[in-house]
């Protein structure tokens, strides 16, 4: 890390780093220089992502097409090039580094405290879906293949199954039950896609909260960030994915389960943050609301079980059974939502009228 930032162009002499613990994926450390400057030192987890030239190519895409068609409602991160004149810097041992400055007096939640706070984050990632409604979404590279395909998930998740590589399966048998009997309601939306039901745009693809920046003053949101999975997918999982996150009542990792709900008032802030934000979603789109919530939800539980039974390949851990906690939150909220199926509904119901009903009185 020492070696990769002296990599990059900076404002004075580096002198401090600190690691943000954020993400289960990439490393990420703030970097102070001696004259007060700083910047974000990202490592690139390249097991996840061996594609790093494609993720740099999509990033630039997007954002020299948000700078033509943006009148500057928000900022885009933009990486610094290194003194060699490249995108990012390649350690030759695994490794690739990119920098950012960092965005001044910004800060970054972890988790909602407030209603307001996750409908700011809603408006910030339902403007970047908006911005991005006109952008040719087929000339985006898939970053990771199949990253959102909930079929190919449930493909791979047999595949742990039927090698059982570190014996845990027994250990699991509930919760490999639980994915299993909701096959069909969690891969709806992928076979929508494949009907031509859903348009495919350019989505974010990783919308949780930690993911917007927002003024540590006014709590405004002031970007995006994280656009690694920024690829051709649909909409409905930008919202779902945020949901999944930032509408629970507990932490992704709580293993107190008795406190693991779907906050009803949070699904409804977001909700319409992100259609008051994205006037360009369709009549299906908006009726997919809740099933995007269901399916991001499913899909990553079944992710962090399917490296559980793969030994922890994939997302970082702090403790043995940490894939397996997170699973079983995603599953919590799973049987939650089953519960209050009707409530959601109603409520994106609601909330598309009260927007439908503005937009009327704003014409006439
Ligand atoms: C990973 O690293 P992070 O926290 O931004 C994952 C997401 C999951 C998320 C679960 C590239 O995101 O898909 O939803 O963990 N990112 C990748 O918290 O797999
Ligand atoms: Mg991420």
């Amino acid at each position: 890390m020492q070696e990769a930032i002296f990599h990059f162009p900076t404002d004075g002499t580096p002198v401090k780093c600190e690691q943000i613990k954020s993400g289960h994926i990439n490393q990420t450390y703030l970097i102070t220089t001696d004259t007060g400057a700083k910047y974000i030192l990202q490592w690139v987890n390249q097991f996840v992502f061996p594609k790093v030239d494609a993720i740099m190519s999509n990033m630039a895409a997007i954002s020299s097409f948000l700078r033509e068609h943006q009148s500057g409602k928000m900022a885009m991160i933009s990486y610094i090039d290194t003194v060699e004149g490249k995108n990012y810097y390649d350690d030759e041992h695994g490794g690739c580094w990119r920098a950012y400055r960092f965005v001044d007096n910004s800060i970054c939640l972890q988790h909602a405290e407030t209603a307001e706070d996750f409908e700011e984050s809603a408006r910030a990632f339902g403007n970047f879906q908006y911005a991005l409604n006109k952008f040719p979404a087929e000339t985006l590279e898939e970053t990771i293949a199949n990253f959102h395909n909930t079929v190919d998930r449930y493909r791979l998740f047999r595949e742990a199954i039927d090698s059982d590589c570190k014996g845990r399966l027994a250990q699991v048998a509930k919760e490999v039950a639980f994915v299993l009997e909701r096959e069909e309601k969690a891969c709806h939306l992928q076979h929508m896609r494949e009907r031509g039901e859903l348009p495919v745009r350019a989505t974010h693809n990783d919308t949780k909260i930690n993911n917007v920046l927002l003024d540590a003053d006014t709590h405004k949101a002031l970007c995006v960030i994280d656009l690694d999975t920024v690829m051709p997918g649909l909409s409905v999982h930008d919202f779902g994915d945020a949901i999944r996150f930032g509408a629970s009542t507990a932490a992704e990792d709580e293993t107190d389960l008795s406190r693991v709900n779907l906050d009803l008032d949070f699904f409804r802030s977001f909700a319409r943050g992100f259609m008051e934000a994205c006037p360009s979603l369709t009549e299906n789109e908006i009726n997919m609301l809740p099933m995007g919530a269901y399916n991001m939800t499913i899909e990553c539980g079944m992710r962090f079980l399917t490296d559980y039974l793969n030994g922890d390949v994939y997302f970082s851990i702090d403790r043995e059974s940490h894939n397996l906690d997170r699973c079983r939150t995603q599953f919590k909220l799973i049987s939650d939502m089953e519960e209050h199926w009707e409530e959601m509904e109603r409520i994106i119901a609601e909330e598309h009228q009260r927007l439908e009903n503005g937009v009327c009185c704003q014409n006439s």
